[in-house]
């Protein structure tokens, strides 16, 4: 997987173990394997095989995202580059850090997408439209 053109996305090892009796076990630290304070979880649910959500970034807010059952694609751009992170794995993770345009779409049905974010949900730090996205990024003028 080659990551790069997009700067502040990156993936992460989720660490994962087997456990004895069946099955794996999950988990991360703040500052021990993700670079910020976790101050909230959200999961999507029940969301049906071929769904766009998204069409939005955040101005400060990071997070770091995973899909511990299913698939779903995270499109990201950062006005100028773009790029496609399957997360279909419950050990792969995709940290956003900066101001990244998303689109994710559910590729099975059902698929669980988890977010571990830097803060409260905060409808100010949302921006929904493209074009004040541009803006605020620097690939266009506010004219
Ligand atoms: C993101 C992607 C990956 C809350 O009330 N509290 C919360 O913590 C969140 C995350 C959402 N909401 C409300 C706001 C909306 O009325 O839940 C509703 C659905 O949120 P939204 O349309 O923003 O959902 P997505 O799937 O487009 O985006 C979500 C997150 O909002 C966003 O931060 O990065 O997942």
């Amino acid at each position: 997987m080659m990551t790069g053109k997009l700067d502040g996305v990156k993936w992460v090892d989720i660490k994962s173990i087997p456990t004895e009796n069946a099955g794996r076990l999950q988990f991360f630290e703040s500052r021990n394997d993700i670079d910020f304070d976790i101050k909230r979880i959200y999961y999507i649910t029940d969301v049906p095989k071929g769904t766009w959500r998204g069409a939005h970034a955040h101005k400060e807010l990071k997070q770091l995202l995973f899909c511990p059952y299913g698939s779903v694609t995270l499109k990201l751009t950062d006005g100028t580059n773009v790029e496609e992170f399957v997360l279909d794995k419950p050990n792969k993770g995709i940290v956003i850090s900066k101001p990244t345009w998303r689109d994710m779409l559910w590729n099975v049905d059902n698929s669980v997408l988890c977010v571990a974010a830097s803060d409260y949900y905060d409808v100010d730090d949302y921006i929904r439209d493209y074009e004040k996205f541009e803006i605020f990024v620097g690939v266009k003028k506010n004219d």
